[in-house]
């Protein structure tokens, strides 16, 4: 797809394109499925990009693997060893290593619609199975995530105007908040752009106690700000042609939410919409950087796993300024 054909797709308003798929549905849209609105991710975008490249910073966005410690809901935490191969010869392995234990991209295998039955572009239940020949492989990314970066500093707009913060509990940055901190920013919302938005909880997260995180980490247990999760929001994010959405929380919108509900953001976004949710990225050096040198924008570069059929991946993604 051309950066020019983005404004030919249909606005949110005229979704769905098939009368027989859901409301607020982008099932055929793209000819290929699996990549949902990284479609919008073209190789004139990735040019683009490139120009942005000024000062060769670059900063990792994903945690190292293990930094939470237990993993959030309940997940397994990865088990590192280093195996002797022979002399002066080593192999690592990683046991029990679930690829959304920390800094992950939710693929488009994560989460489907029970209303509907059907996971993004409706896929059924049985075509999820591992290796290459099933739909909506997190694979089908590994050579696609590059291009465009913008990160909203949601949680450094609320500090610098005095709004009370505090990542740790269950609260939302609206629609109106990311808009008046890109203002703020002097940073404009081009199609095809990665969105990264920093709502604080991972630097509140390192702050606490070992006792504190083991704590915090039960799904019972776990309240996180987040990005609202309305019909607005997504309707914002589509017609502005935004690839994928990652954040520095536990599920981009705020915790608890109703996992059985159709209007949560998982839903609304992954199997509606086929865009691609980031949970758990590293954001503070990036946000700081921006601040200092005033550039919002920038190259992004990830490379999920190449894993046949995979659901979800770190995002071992780099931002290059
Ligand atoms: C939730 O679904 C709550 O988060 P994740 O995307 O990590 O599974």
């Amino acid at each position: 797809m051309k950066l020019s054909d983005l404004s030919k797709l249909p606005t949110f308003d005229q979704l769905p394109v098939d009368p027989s798929a859901p409301a607020e549905s982008s099932w055929g849209v793209f000819e290929n499925e699996a990549l949902g609105c990284l479609n919008f991710l073209t190789p004139e975008g990735i040019v683009d990009a490139a120009r942005l490249v000024q000062r060769g910073k670059v900063f990792r966005l994903d945690a190292p693997i293990g930094f939470a410690r237990p993993p959030l809901f309940f997940r397994t935490a990865a088990v590192h060893s280093i195996l002797p191969l022979g002399p002066f010869a080593n192999d690592d392995r990683i046991d029990s290593f679930n690829t959304q234990e920390g800094s992950q991209w939710d693929g488009l295998r994560h989460v489907g619609s029970s209303t509907l039955g059907a996971y993004y572009n409706g896929v059924k239940a049985e075509e999820v199975t591992p290796g290459p020949t099933g739909r909506l492989g997190i694979h089908n990314w590994a050579d696609k995530f590059v291009g465009r970066g913008v990160l909203v500093d949601a949680y450094g707009y609320r500090k610098k105007h005095g709004v009370p913060v505090n990542p740790l509990e269950t609260g939302a940055y609206t629609l109106d908040e990311l808009k008046a901190a890109l203002a703020d920013q002097a940073t404009t919302l081009q199609p095809g752009s990665v969105l990264l938005v920093r709502t604080g909880w991972m630097e509140a997260y390192a702050a606490l106690t070992d006792e504190e995180k083991a704590a915090i980490a039960p799904i019972p247990n776990l309240k996180s700000i987040g990005v609202e999760a309305s019909r607005e929001m997504v309707a914002w994010l589509w017609d502005n042609r935004v690839a994928a959405i990652g954040t520095d929380n536990p599920a981009v919108e705020p915790f608890p939410f109703d996992f059985t509900s159709d209007y949560i953001l998982h839903r609304r976004a992954l199997p509606m919409l086929g865009l691609p949710l980031g949970e758990l990225f590293v954001l503070k050096p990036l946000a700081e950087d921006c601040a200092m040198d005033g550039r919002y924008e920038f190259m992004l570069v990830s490379a999920p796993l190449n894993l046949e059929g995979g659901v979800a991946s770190p995002p071992n993604a780099v931002v290059i300024k």
